[in-house]
């Protein structure tokens, strides 16, 4: 070890072991020694507009990259900031570590400046909230990436006072822990599964988050193909297996959500795989269809819900051994998948004279490349992109459905091309999220990135509007206000623009791929047709 090291030195070696190459974050003068680390020490820190945005960046990282995303903030307002991001780590379960910088040792929990209990903050949303204090750092940090790595992953909030982090290295940079899987499911449980499901004659499968975490998704392939299975996917899980496969049903609980109801409770056998309820409850769209839960854990569910079988334990264990018992046969007609998301896909793009949501996001398909990434964010658009995006291939499709949480788009959609340079990467936003977090066009303009911002300008927080005209109740405080005939000609120094018809737009994202840093394209669209795609 080099003997002028001090301890954030020792994080920053130890970050940088765990493959870790970016760090998201706003700094203070507590924070400055780790900056100053991270600068010296080869992990790239990341200046952004908000710290609940570093978190959402940090925890998409961690979704692209499988290592631990990485977000800093400094004491009390820092940290409440990045809470935000940090949940959304916690629900969605991403491997994190997210690092709060504090005061001296003998100063803490004091009633000074920017006070707050960290740890009291921060135990509820992460797996775990520990204290770097001294003589313990190296292994702390060996704790922290063992718990982040550990299935289920999630988030573990770092706590360093400044004169800890100034002290000189209290140790060595440590092993980077594997990361633990869990215990296999039992013998008995895996045959019964394939029992039951050889007996279903219309069996449906449903992937949920889970999977996203499998290291190889052949498996799950090889599992849908061989048992010749329908399957449709949750939100997250879009793309786990390309939606363009002669068995995709497309996604469940989003546009057109009645259209996949009623296939899905015509079956006679749901196989929950990797089926994570955290994006929706098996009791939302399941009718009297008995389940099959094959997942890391035991399904929640309601009462109403009739699970006739569970397989808990690793997931890749499971389905490595499902796939060497016979195949199921059942008895789908040809094309019954194939068939049903035709009129699924028809059912989200209604007529429309006016220039519509579906029509700026079939757009935005067909110009970025099949193996490009989306990432965007929440509201009324979320649920129209879900239903009638076609996702090619895993992390080709970002966003949270746990937490769900507007502000998460622009951050996401930076960490993503962050991680993948080689691919193009597109950002859709609400216009209320773009409100939310534009500050972050100049953290993307700041890294030099060519990413199209496309902006579903309705003027409206749509999704809110809808609920409160279903409810009959008045239209109030959920206008964003009138837009300008013409956007500003740029925000932060990133050029904007408007597209007012599918040309237009098209045009804007060619350019906007081609461009050296972001570029806003403002969609202004008629948002008539959510009343009828969005929460049927
Ligand atoms: C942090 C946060 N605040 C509030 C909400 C509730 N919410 C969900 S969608 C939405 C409206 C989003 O508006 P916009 O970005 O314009 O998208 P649109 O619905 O118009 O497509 C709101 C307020 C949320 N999910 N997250
Ligand atoms: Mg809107």
């Amino acid at each position: 070890m080099n003997p002028g090291m001090n301890n954030a030195d020792l994080i920053v070696q130890t970050l940088s072991r765990a493959g870790i190459q970016h760090g998201f974050g706003i700094p203070s003068g507590n924070v400055l020694p780790l900056i100053e680390a991270m600068r010296t020490g080869g992990v790239e820190f990341v200046l952004t507009a908000h710290e609940g945005s570093a978190a959402f960046a940090a925890d998409v990282t961690g979704r692209m990259t499988g290592r631990p995303g990485l977000c800093i903030a400094t004491l009390g307002p820092g940290a409440t900031n990045l809470s935000t991001g940090v949940g959304s780590a916690f629900l969605d379960r991403s491997p994190m570590l997210a690092i709060t910088c504090n005061l001296n040792t003998d100063q803490l929990g004091r009633r000074i400046q920017m006070y707050i209990d960290h740890h009291a903050l921060f135990r509820p949303i992460t797996k775990a909230s520990l204290a770097l204090r001294h003589g313990n750092v190296a292994k702390t940090l060996a704790e922290a990436l063992a718990i982040v790595l550990a299935e289920p992953q999630g988030p573990v909030h770092l706590d360093l006072p400044e004169d800890v982090a100034l002290a000189p290295a209290e140790g060595e940079v440590p092993d980077i822990p594997e990361g633990t899987r869990l215990d296999p499911a039992s013998d008995v449980a895996i045959t019964e599964a394939q029992r039951i499901l050889s007996e279903a004659e219309r069996p449906v499968a449903v992937l949920g988050a889970s999977a996203m975490r499998l290291a190889d998704f052949g498996a799950l392939r090889h599992f849908i193909e061989r048992n010749n299975l329908p399957f449709a996917t949750t939100t997250m899980a879009k793309g786990l297996i390309d939606e363009d496969h002669a068995l995709s049903l497309g996604c469940i609980e989003r546009g057109r959500r009645q259209v996949q109801r009623r296939f899905l409770q015509g079956s006679d056998l749901i196989v929950g795989l990797g089926y994570d309820t955290i994006e929706s409850e098996y009791e939302a769209w399941v009718g009297s269809v008995p389940v099959l839960n094959i997942d890391i854990e035991r399904a929640d569910v309601d009462a109403s819900v009739r699970v006739v079988h569970e397989v808990s334990g690793d997931l890749a264990a499971s389905l490595d051994r499902l796939n060497a018992l016979p195949a199921a046969t059942n008895a789908w007609p040809a094309d019954a998948a194939g068939e049903h998301r035709r009129a699924h896909q028809e059912s989200l793009r209604p007529p429309s004279e006016a220039f519509c949501p579906h029509q700026a996001i079939d757009a935005v398909r067909r110009v970025l490349p099949a193996d490009g990434v989306l990432a965007f964010d929440v509201g009324a658009h979320t649920h129209q992109i879900s239903g009638q995006w076609t996702a090619p291939g895993p992390r080709r499709f970002v966003i949270t459905n746990g937490w769900s949480s507007m502000g998460f788009g622009l951050p996401a959609a930076i960490a993503a091309k962050l991680a993948r340079p080689d691919l193009k990467v597109a950002c859709i936003l609400g216009d209320g999220c773009f409100q939310m977090t534009c500050g972050e066009l100049a953290t993307a303009k700041r890294m030099g990135l060519a990413l199209p911002v496309v902006v579903l300008d309705d003027s409206l927080l749509g999704l809110i509007v809808i609920k409160q005209e279903k409810r009959q109740f008045g239209v109030y405080g959920t206008d964003l206000g009138g837009r300008p005939d013409v956007p500003p000609a740029h925000y932060f120094g990133v050029p904007a623009k408007a597209a007012r018809t599918t040309d237009e737009l098209e045009a804007a994202l060619r350019e906007a791929f081609e461009a050296a840093g972001p570029t806003v394209i403002h969609a202004i669209i008629d948002p008539a047709h959510y009343f009828e795609t969005v929460f049927d």
